[in-house]
């Protein structure tokens, strides 16, 4: 650079000599003086807060580069510099000399992290996260911030905690939690069933649909009722179902929020619809009376802790939120494997799913086709369905990259992660789930194929907690699974989402065929992990056109 100015100023007369050697001179110091900035940046990057931080990744663009990198490449920016640095259980990435963010890579870190529930604590993030995404005003989230984390029995319990309890004891295995799997496969079998009726007669080419809009299309509304009852928001104004997906796909723009009414227009407008309609339907008795014990319980703690209507419409519309969007993206994968699998998979599924079938009746009905009745109690444990409950754990493992994010609370020796790493107060520490579930010496040299078998493990017992089956032919680390989180965050909805998609899955390898829309087998596509992954990962390219088909002799579906 400095080159070419010279070389430019000696084409130039003698007359202008002085102002060209002045221009030289200026243009020499000015690139001095930037070259010594970039490396005293660059050195500043590098510079650890306290000997034992965590080692620092640098970014060509010191400081900046990290943050740009995160807003280009999304999730796929920290996923790629993980797997570039499985080495290191742990790195920093600096934001400013004294901001970092910590990512960790390592399952039996990642454990340390779950442990340290006190100094590393998401409860604190929770506020303006929600504050965000949710659009909640000033008064909700002073009472979201009250008493996040009582410790002791006798410590007072903010809105936060009593809620966090309320849904985990809910949705934990038991009665309430069968009555609740049974009235959402009650609501999918009835959907399921009414559609496959206006399916014309088997052998014929079938239908064409876009499969992921037809799951979530299904899944949506059905939660919407077995949660909220007949009278929901969605059942009375359909057209909210798409307004969710709306909302969804802007969640990492309000997240961003930088002028969220402008770059998440969209999505801001579709939740501001959704939260009227929620408030419409909550101010109703009549309507909230027919909503699932759990719901009714979820109003009456936001009424204990004096949350407007407004308030309260927000947090039922990311409850709702949280009870539609994985699932349903979940389920797209799981039926997509189903089928696209060219080594028996689908006989084997079936075959599986035949036990569950507990009346598979010879009345005829109208039409002259056969009623299957499906038995939860069968589908629900990997016990009885062990490959059924393994491929939905292998989708969940490729699907999700996300991120279980905890902010340093307390400095010094209380956070010497593990005894060994120092993190800066105010940081904060991130779980690449990303990397965790692509690291071949965690789940094998096929760590980025689809292999069921993986989650097959004689130890298979029970609802899924603990089993993460064999990766390099020996266990894996129970917190290398990441689909449902962590620790204090773990997904209270796992067992509940584990078996909807189970019992939506065996609907459908037992009423219908699918194909690709020029025949044969499907095709599974890629992920898009470009996007900052904040729930399971979406098909790139667009959803996946197939031809849906009943199969011959079924009818419909219905639920014991
Ligand atoms: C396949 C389906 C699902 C997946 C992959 C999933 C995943 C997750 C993850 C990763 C988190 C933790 C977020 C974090 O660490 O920051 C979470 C939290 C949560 N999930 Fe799920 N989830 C699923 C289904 C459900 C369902 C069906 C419900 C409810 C009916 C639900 C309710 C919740 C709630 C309420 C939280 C917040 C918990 C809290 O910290 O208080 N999820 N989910
Ligand atoms: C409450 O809902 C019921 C049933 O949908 C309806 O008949 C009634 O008019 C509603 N009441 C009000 C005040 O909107
Ligand atoms: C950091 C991040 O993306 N976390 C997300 C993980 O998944 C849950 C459930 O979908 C989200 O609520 C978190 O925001």
């Amino acid at each position: 650079m400095m080159g070419l100015l010279t070389d430019a100023g000696l084409g130039f007369d003698s007359g202008h000599a002085t102002t060209t050697t002045t221009t030289t001179a200026i243009a020499a110091t000015v690139a001095v003086v930037s070259l010594s900035l970039y490396l005293a940046l660059y050195w500043m990057q590098t510079r650890k807060v306290h000997p034992d931080e965590p080692p620092i990744i640098a970014s060509p663009v010191p400081f900046v580069g990290q943050i740009l990198g995160m807003a280009i490449w999304g999730g796929r920016y920290v996923k790629s510099i993980g797997i570039r640095n499985q080495d290191k259980p742990i790195f920093t990435l600096p934001l400013s000399p004294r901001s970092r963010i910590y990512i960790v890579t390592d399952p039996s870190l990642a454990a340390a992290v779950q442990r340290a529930s006190r100094t590393l604590s998401f409860t604190p993030l929770i506020p303006d996260l929600t504050k965000r995404v949710l659009g909640l005003d000033d008064a909700t989230v002073s009472i979201v911030r009250q008493n996040l984390d009582p410790v002791g029995a006798g410590d007072p319990r903010g809105f936060l905690a009593d809620m966090h309890d309320l849904v985990y004891t809910s949705l934990s295995p038991g009665e309430a939690l069968d009555e609740l799997t049974l009235s959402a496969a009650r609501e999918l079998a009835a959907q399921i069933s009414s559609f496959a009726s206006t399916l014309p007669p088997e052998k014929s080419k079938g239908n064409k649909i876009s499969l992921l809009a037809f799951i979530r299309a299904l899944v949506t509304p059905a939660t919407a009722r077995l949660l909220y009852g007949p009278s929901n928001p969605l059942t009375k104004s359909p057209s909210l179902a798409a307004a969710l997906w709306k909302f969804d796909a802007g969640v990492p723009s309000l997240l961003l929020n930088i002028l969220p009414s402008l770059t998440a227009r969209k999505a801001y407008l579709a939740r501001e619809a959704l939260t009227s309609a929620f408030a419409t339907y909550l101010s109703n008795d009549s309507h909230t009376q027919s909503a699932s014990p759990l719901v009714q319980k979820r109003i009456q703690t936001a009424q204990r802790h004096g949350l407007s209507l407004d308030g309260t419409a927000r947090s039922e519309l990311s409850f709702l939120f949280a009870g539609v969007v994985n699932t349903a993206t979940t389920a797209f994968w799981a039926v997509a494997r189903v089928f696209a699998d060219n080594t028996q998979l689908l006989e084997i599924i079936r075959e599986e799913v035949h036990k569950a079938v507990v009346v598979h009746t010879c009345d005829k009905n109208d039409e002259g086709v056969e009623t299957i009745e499906l038995d939860l109690k069968i589908l629900k444990t990997a016990d009885c369905a062990p490959i059924l409950h393994a491929v939905l754990r292998e989708c969940l493992r490729l699907g999700s990259d996300n991120f279980s994010t905890r902010l340093v609370t307390s400095q010094g020796s209380s956070t010497l992660l593990a005894g060994k790493w120092f993190l800066s107060e105010g940081s904060v520490v991130q779980i690449a789930g990303g990397v965790v579930h692509a690291d071949r010496r965690v789940w094998g040299e096929n760590a980025d194929g689809f292999d069921y078998k993986r989650f097959l493990s004689s130890a298979a017992v029970g609802d899924n907690d603990n089993d993460n089956g064999k990766g390099n032919g020996k266990s894996v680390h129970p917190a290398a699974f990441r689909a449902f989180g962590g620790g204090k965050t773990l997904c209270p909805g796992r067992h509940f989402a584990t078996r909807e998609v189970v019992a939506l899955v065996a609907m459908f390898v037992l009423m219908f065929d699918l194909e690709a829309v020029d025949g044969g087998l499907l095709v599974v596509p890629e992920k898009e992990d470009g996007a900052l992954p904040v729930h399971i990962l979406e098909p790139k390219g667009g959803d996946v056109q197939v031809m849906i088909r009943r199969r011959e002799g079924v009818g419909r579906v219905v639920v014991a």
